[in-house]
């Protein structure tokens, strides 16, 4: 297990091969984070001063295993201006998309809705915070589903890296 980060720029941070639970971190610019094999946390953003954690376009991919999409972290939310992160070959069998602490993801302020934007011809889900986009499912649809399968908030993660 390991932690990677990115710079302030584009980055793409690959870690396919890797059968170990990794911490992916893009940081500033737009980034494409792949996790591979194992248990890993995909976090695109960063929030606080001198970051881009609301504008930047991100792409998320966790691979095999049980894995963090993280659209938010701490009392941070990311991606709440004209930025969202695209979620790739997502597994709602395993995998969670991570809110910032304090969000009730079965309230309205958490959106969900269905369109076709990206990747396949499959519709995806959009995820709003607030009536900002902040994430894209990429060919899923996931508008039905009970909302504790999918969301957690990061507070609540309990895989150890
Ligand atoms: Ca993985
Ligand atoms: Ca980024
Ligand atoms: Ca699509």
């Amino acid at each position: 297990m390991a932690d990677f980060y990115g710079t302030s720029g584009n980055n793409l941070i690959n870690r396919i091969g890797s059968n170990s639970n990794d911490r992916l971190f893009g940081l500033n610019g737009n980034d494409t984070l792949t996790g591979g094999n194992g248990n890993d946390w995909l976090q695109g953003a960063s929030g606080g001063a001198g970051t881009t954690a609301h504008i930047d376009l991100d792409v998320l991919l966790g691979g095999g295993g049980t894995d963090y999409y993280v659209l938010g972290t701490g009392n941070t939310s990311f991606y709440m201006s004209s930025g969202y992160a695209t979620l790739r070959q997502f597994d709602i069998r395993y995998d969670w998309v991570v809110l910032a602490n304090g969000i009730d993801y079965y309230s309205s302020r958490i959106q969900l809705q269905t369109m076709n934007i990206s990747g396949g011809s499959a519709a995806d889900t959009l995820i709003s915070l607030d009536g900002n986009l902040i994430g894209v499912i990429e060919d899923r649809n996931f508008t039905t589903v009970d909302r504790g399968q999918l969301f957690l908030n990061s507070n609540q993660v309990t895989q150890g890296w």
